[in-house]
């Protein structure tokens, strides 16, 4: 029996989360969930986005699902990543079948820092001027992820990893993340190491998607890639994310809490369902997980039970039972 910590937050968060829930409920496994809040809501209700409460459970669980976060997201699902030390984040860019996927194929693993750049939220301030952020980038970090993302690329027969930075402007943060780039890869003699400009690599992602495997980088500069990636394939509602640390992981979607179709049933819950396969993954519940993918592959590739985004008329619901139905 696994104990998963569900953290729904704000909302389409509560939507996608509900749909994911009831088909892990079909699987082979027992699951103990514990419902915690957290976000806008519970900040309105309680005076707290993060309750001690739900981080004091997420930590003592086997593995945390979180839905989406609003106006709080530095507060509850950045703060949870840090408190957590779940330092690498994966967000998987995927072609599916019956998507807006720009490209047939693609499938790009970016390998995300996740506690520190500028999302060390600590470290903003307002001035006499107006306001300061600080890039945080240390040694440890980058090379643990850095090492993270060689190693992702070993275990998963991919060929190369990209690092991703802005050295010739950021001359001390990334030139320190450019060096320890090359310096870890000198361990990783069968991967070929190359490195681009963000900038750079924001166009090639349109240009020549394909020319990626794994792609390593520092907080912000991952979060707005894997956002460009989403509209390579499709969207947010196709992409889920892991966030890992030695002693736990966390599993969201991409995507945030989109006010705008909150309550409409419209949110297109295969984002949060990939993530629930991520986690299963991470159990080593291996076979469960590929139970779960061939379920959504097979509605999607049916195309009868689609969400709007993917110019279906499905709610939520439908689309999570339809995979339940294909288990
Ligand atoms: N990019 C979609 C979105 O709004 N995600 C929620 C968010 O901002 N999360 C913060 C993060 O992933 O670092």
């Amino acid at each position: 029996m696994y104990k998963i910590s569900v953290v729904p937050g704000d909302g389409i968060g509560k939507e996608v989360m509900d749909a994911t829930i009831n088909v892990l409920d079909s699987l082979d496994i027992n699951f103990n969930y514990k419902y915690n809040d957290a976000g806008d809501e519970c900040k309105e209700d309680c005076g707290y986005a993060l309750p001690e409460d739900t981080l004091k459970i997420a930590k003592n669980s086997d593995a945390c699902l979180f839905g989406a976060a609003g106006e709080t997201a530095a507060d509850v699902i950045v703060k949870l990543r840090q408190e957590m030390k779940l330092f690498a984040n994966l967000r998987p860019i995927k072609s599916y079948p019956n998507t807006n996927a720009l490209f047939d194929d693609l499938d790009i693993m970016i390998v995300r820092e996740n506690t520190e750049g500028l999302y060390k939220t600590e470290s903003e301030e307002y001035t006499d001027e107006g306001a300061i952020a600080k890039r945080i980038i240390t040694r440890e970090a980058e090379e643990r992820i850095i090492n993270y993302a060689f190693k992702y690329a070993e275990d998963n027969n991919k060929s190369k990893v990209t690092g991703v930075h802005k050295a010739n402007v950021l001359k001390k943060t990334d030139g320190l993340f450019k060096d320890i780039f090359y310096e870890v890869s000198k361990n990783y003699p069968s991967i070929e190491a190359e490195d681009y400009y963000v900038d750079a690599t924001a166009m090639y992602l349109i240009t020549r998607p394909k020319d990626f495997e794994v792609i390593v980088t520092t907080n912000l500069f991952g979060d707005i890639l894997s956002d460009e990636g989403a509209g390579l394939v499709g969207g947010l509602g196709l992409i889920p994310s892991a966030n890992i640390g030695e002693h736990g992981g966390l599993f969201e979607p991409v995507h945030g809490s989109a006010p705008d179709i909150a309550g409409k049933g419209l949110a297109n819950p295969t984002a949060m369902l990939l993530s629930a396969e991520m986690m299963l993954r991470y159990l080593g519940e291996n076979t469960e997980a590929d139970r779960l993918n061939d379920a959504i592959l097979t509605v999607l590739s049916k195309g009868e039970t689609l969400t709007p985004d993917l110019g279906g008329s499905s709610n939520t619901k439908e689309l999570g039972e339809a995979v339940k139905n294909n288990l």
